[in-house]
Formats: C-alpha cells, structure tokens, sequence
C-alpha cells in the first residue's frame, strides 16, 4: 500500500481492467488519472462512474501524462504507443494491470499461459479444485481483471489466473506459485510484431518465478521446452506422445499421472487430443495445489467445458453444428480440424492478425468440403490455401450457415473455427458465436 499511497497513478484504457485498477488505485489512498483514446461519449457507463469517484478522463497524449508518477496499463493498450516515449525518457515506472493487482492479491497464483487452451485449462483447474474442496477463485483473462479479485482473495486461497501475452508482457514482481504454459504458436503478431517477441512475453510468466515454485510445461512444444530449460522453477512436464515421469502423459488411450493411470481418454467429456493436453496441464497444476488423484479424475468428468471452445451446438438432420469462435488463430483452427475425422464445412475469416494461413492447406485438404469465407481476411485466406478446398466466398456469417446448411448431407458437420479476430463484423468472439448459435438455432 505504501507504494501507492499518495502517488498520481495514470491508468490507460478504461473498460474492465482500467477501471479495476483505477477502484484499486483510489482505495489505497492514491490519486487517478484516467486515459483512454475514446472519448467519454464512446465510453458507455466509465465515465459517469469515473465521474462519480471524482477522477476527470483524459485524452490518450503524452501531456495527460505530465504529472503522473507511476503509469498502469490495461491489457489492451501496446507497450509500444508513441504516448508513453516521452514518459519512459523521464523514468517513469509502466506496469501493466496484472503487475499492479499482485501488489495486493492475497493467496498462491497458478499462472496459465499458452497460445491455445487457456480459458478451458483455467476453467478446468477451478473446477477440479472447487470440486476437491480446496479454496480457489478464478480471473484473468478469462474474465475478471486481476485488480477486481483483491476483495476476495485470501492468504489460503488459490488464485486461478488466465493471462496472456498482454498481460505478461509487462510484469517485474508477480510471481505465480505455479506456471503453466499449454503451448506456443505464433499469435498477435501485429500487436508483438515477431514471434520472438512474443514468446518472449510470455516466458516473463517463469522468468519471475524462484526454485520453490513449479512450472507446468508442453514436453511436445519446442518453445516450452526452451522455457524449461532455463527456469529456476521446478519443471513438471506433460505430454500427449510419449511418457514422461514425473509428469503426465497420454498412452494408449488412458492419461498416466506420475506413471499411474489417472482417466481413459474416452472418459473426457471434450472433443480432441488438444483438450486432453489442457486436461493434463490442470490436473498438473491441481495436483500441485493439493487435489488428491480421485477428486481430479472425477471432477474431469463433470466438467462443462467453455462456451464457444469446440462448443457442440446442434444436429439437425444428422449434420452437426460446432461452434469454435475461440479459434482466433491458425493454431487453434488447426487443432479443431483435428478433433474430427472429417466431411468438414468449415467457416473461416474475421479480422486478420498478420497470419500465415497456409498451415491449414493440409488439414483442410484432407478434412473439409468447403470453406466458407467470411469477413475482412477473405482474399489473404484464399490465396494462401491455394485452392486446398473448394472456396466459397459468403461475407458474412448468415450466408456462410445458410450456404453450410443447404450443402450438408447426415454424418458431416458445420465448423465454425475462423482462425481471424472478430473485430471487423462483431463486438468480440463471444458475440461471433453467439450470433453463429442463434442462425444454427433458427435452422
Ligand atoms: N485503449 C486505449 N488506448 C490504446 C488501446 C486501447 O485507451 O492504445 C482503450 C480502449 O479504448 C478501451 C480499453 O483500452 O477503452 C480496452 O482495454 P482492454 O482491451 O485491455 O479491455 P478489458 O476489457 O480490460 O479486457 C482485458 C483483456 N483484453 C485484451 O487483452 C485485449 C480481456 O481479454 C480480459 O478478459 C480482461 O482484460 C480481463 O482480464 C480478452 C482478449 O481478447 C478476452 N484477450 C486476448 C486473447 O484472449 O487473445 C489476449
């Protein structure tokens, strides 16, 4: 609190996060600056409520900054903005949202990263530990900014945090008990700009971790294992090709945990051998915090899944309908190929992220009938699959259902695994799918 108390804190970016630190800020006895790049009439409900703390918004310039001493970024805002030049030359302090909210946050953090699997691996580490008994919340990128778990967290408590790369990127003290990263494939590459960059943003989430803490790391991915090998933390590793010990791995259609069978494979309620990665990465990191083999196996049983992640939607007339929103990137698009075997319409294309879609040309031509294209990538997608499948170009996501469904035959189904940011026709990938349920649903 000390750090705080006092100082004139300038928050840029006020949605979730921005004003979790700015509520943070003001009740540890500091003044806030609050900056966006919207103005208040484009703001929504930020700014009456910044009105009625008394904290006046700002315009995103370098002299809205003048006077701050410590600067917190939110998630969204890039590290890398012209604003923050000049601020930076004078030494002041840019710490991100998730840094800020450490400072406070009561209890052992099991940090999960990764470029696929994230929100499903945190939801199901919750569940299975809520379900073993053992206190925990859950936040993050999920959800909930860290800045808004402080009230309710405890010293006993586990402290589940989604986080990605934005998030990471700028922490110097937070330290996760517990690390997992699933996995890392390139993604926001126009925010990072090179993968190097953004490999090494998330390899900040170790790089602050000390001998007594764990990382739980992809013994298949090339990047996790260069993780592994500098980390001062205790690697616990998982793997989906061959056994691992200690750790977990998937061997003729069962999960061994330590060498001992822990689940068959069949017994997961999700679709594809990704999902039983991020169902060995949480049972890693529960069993860490204290779930004993059989609440883990259970609660894996019980659990939902997370909407829009390869969501099962609706059959009708023996087609089915999937919903993968999530699937923001060519990675994902990639491992939902993966969970089936095949007789593919799939929907790709949304707001490009600088990707190289190539690497579907395979899968594609192997799995799908059509790909229905939509939104802004259209042109980039088609030309890098290069006629790998057939192509039909729909706009928008209306006509990509219509067009699937009218083309469907029993036993074949309709994947909506866009590979692209929903940015250019929706408000965010839940309302992509969102949207996608309701035309399925209306069929
Ligand atoms: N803004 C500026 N200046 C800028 C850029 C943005 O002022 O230069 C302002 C915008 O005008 C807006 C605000 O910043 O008012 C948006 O901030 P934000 O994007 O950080 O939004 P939050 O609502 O705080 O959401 C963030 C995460 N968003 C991002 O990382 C982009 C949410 O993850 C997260 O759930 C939330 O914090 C709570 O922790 C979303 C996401 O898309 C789901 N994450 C990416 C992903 O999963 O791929 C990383």
């Amino acid at each position: 609190m000390k750090r705080l108390a006092g100082k004139r804190v300038a928050v840029i970016g006020m949605a979730r996060s921005g004003m979790a630190a700015v509520e943070l800020v003001l009740r540890h006895g500091a003044s806030a600056l609050a900056i966006d790049q919207r103005s208040a009439g484009q703001l929504g409900d930020a700014a009456p409520r910044l009105q009625s703390w008394g904290v006046a918004l700002r315009p995103q310039t370098a002299e809205s900054l003048r006077d701050a001493e410590l600067v917190v970024l939110s998630p969204g805002v890039p590290v890398d903005i012209p604003e923050l030049e000049e601020a930076r030359g004078r030494g002041l302090p840019v710490i991100g949202e998730l840094e800020l909210a450490s400072w406070f946050l009561q209890g052992p953090v099991i940090g999960i990263t990764g470029s696929n699997g994230k929100t499903t691996t945190t939801a199901l580490t919750g569940h299975i530990l809520r379900e073993g008994g053992v206190p925990v919340q859950v936040g993050g990128n999920i959800g909930t900014p860290p800045a808004a778990m402080i009230d309710a967290s405890r010293p006993e408590q586990w402290n589940v945090l989604e986080l990605s790369s934005f998030q990471l990127e700028t922490i110097r003290e937070f330290r996760a008990r517990v690390s997992v990263v699933l996995n890392v494939t390139p993604d926001h590459l126009d925010r990072h700009h090179t993968f190097e960059h953004y490999a090494a943003a998330k390899r900040r989430l170790l790089e602050t971790q000390t001998a007594d803490d764990f990382a739980v790391l992809n013994a298949d991915d090339v990047t996790c294992v260069d993780y592994g090998a500098s980390t001062k933390a205790r690697p616990v590793w998982f793997s989906s090709t061959r056994p691992v010990t200690p750790g977990l791995f998937l061997e003729g259609g069962r999960i061994y945990l330590d060498d001992e069978p822990l689940i068959e494979a069949a017994e997961v309620p999700l679709r594809g051998v990704h999902n039983l990665e991020n169902v060995m990465a949480a049972s890693a990191a529960a069993r860490i915090a204290g779930g004993s083999r059989g609440a883990i196996a259970a609660a894996i049983r019980t659990f939902p899944g997370v909407e829009h992640r390869l969501e099962f939607v609706r059959e009708i007339g023996g087609v089915a309908y999937y919903n993968d929103s999530k699937a923001t990137n060519v990675d994902a698009t990639h491992k939902a190929l993966d969970a089936f075997p095949g007789g593919l319409w799939v929907i790709l294309g949304g707001k490009d992220k600088g990707s190289d879609y190539t690497a579907l040309r395979e899968p594609l031509r192997r799995k799908a009938r059509a790909v229905l294209l939509i939104g802004a990538a259209a042109s980039k997608i088609a030309e890098h699959l290069n006629g790998a499948a057939p192509v039909i170009r729909c706009g928008t996501i209306d006509e990509a259902v219509r067009r699937a469904a009218r083309a469907a035959v029993p036993g074949e189904v309709v994947l909506l695994a866009p590979a692209c940011a929903s940015f250019d026709q929706f408000d965010s990938f839940e309302h992509r799918g969102r949207v996608f349920k309701e035309l399925v649903n209306r069929l």
